[in-house]
């Protein structure tokens, strides 16, 4: 399979059709020289590019350059990680985490007039806002916006949407695993209209997975789509390496397992969107096979997914 952008590293596809093209919005890796570490500090990224194609099967790719860089931001640390971008009433708007300048995970709003941008930042983060790896979901006018991903991505350090004062509670391995939140965001789009509340995933007992299930519980990189009524939540395990999926009849869940997406690719980390495009299916995600396995410096991807007759989704092969 051909390589989206061959000549850069990118990641964390997320892919939207907009204006009958998809857009996608990745991560921008670069070699910043910053030694590898389970805080994820080598994932030192400082700008987006957006990227569209009006065929998903013939590889052509327009990179419509820069469209946010950090230095614009006024409220700025560093790492601009894994981004989000919807459409509402002829305005696009970016949701990025970025570390602010206490180090912590915060998400920014940047609003454009055109799908490729440019972004502009709002000046502060969003109110109340957490943690890493945004994916937006409209539907009937209501936008959801499901975030979260433990380790690095720091969402161990909250509980009820509060930030705990000794740091960072991981829970024993056998009670419920820390979830992902999802929140309806307001009128204006810039701010959560209501509490982050906790995504729980079940297994098909009906109990929720526990943090000692590693092949299945929740690490980082939500993402949700809806396919013959249900709604599709999937992730990654992250330090299993699979993208798995679990379903429900509502956007705020609960979700249960129903297996995994891809295996494990080439680098560590596992990250995709999943999009319908002229009636086919297609999982974006990253690998780390052209940069020889470093893991900070990932590409994208892109293939087919297919649905069984029953719904479920058939496992593709990550090659890792
Ligand atoms: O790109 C930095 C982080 O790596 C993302 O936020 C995670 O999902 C993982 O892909």
């Amino acid at each position: 399979m051909k390589y989206l952008i061959p000549n850069d590293y990118m990641a964390d596809p997320s892919v939207h059709v907009f204006n009958g093209k998809l857009y996608i919005y990745p991560s921008h890796d670069w070699e910043s020289g910053i030694e590898e570490n389970d805080n994820g500090d080598h994932f030192n990224m400082k700008d987006y590019h957006v990227f569209s194609m009006e065929d998903a099967e013939n590889g052509e790719v327009t990179d419509h350059g820069v469209v946010l860089d950090v230095k614009d931001i006024p409220w700025a640390g560093r790492q601009l990680w894994d981004c989000d971008v919807a459409h509402k009433n002829g305005k696009y708007y970016m949701y990025f985490p970025l570390k602010d300048k206490n180090d912590i995970f915060r998400f920014g709003v940047a609003v454009a007039d055109r799908p490729e941008g440019p972004f502009i930042p709002q000046p502060d983060p969003m109110r109340g806002s957490y943690s890493i790896d945004s994916c937006i979901y409209e539907e009937n006018g209501n936008y959801y916006m499901y975030f979260g991903g433990i380790w690095g991505g720091q969402l161990q350090r909250y509980k009820d949407n509060i930030a705990l004062e000794n740091g960072a509670t991981y829970p024993a391995d056998n009670e419920p695993a820390i979830p992902p939140r999802v929140a309806k965001l307001s009128d204006d789009m810039l701010q959560f209209a209501e509490a982050p509340r906790p995504v729980i995933i079940l297994d098909k007992e009906g109990k929720p997975l526990t943090q000692g299930d590693t092949q299945r519980r929740f690490f980082e990189a939500s993402w949700i789509h809806k396919y013959n009524g249900k709604y599709y939540f999937s992730y990654s395990t992250g330090d299993t390496h699979l993208l798995c999926y679990a379903t429900g009849d509502n956007p705020y869940g609960p979700f249960t397992y129903q297996g995994v997406i891809l295996t494990p690719v080439v680098g560590w980390t596992t990250h995709h969107s999943i999009t319908e495009y002229k009636g086919k299916w297609y999982l974006f995600h990253h690998d780390c096979v052209p940069s020889k396995g470093k893991t900070w410096l990932r590409s994208l991807k892109v293939t087919e997914l297919k649905y069984n007759p029953d719904g479920t989704i058939q496992t593709i092969n990550g090659g890792g």
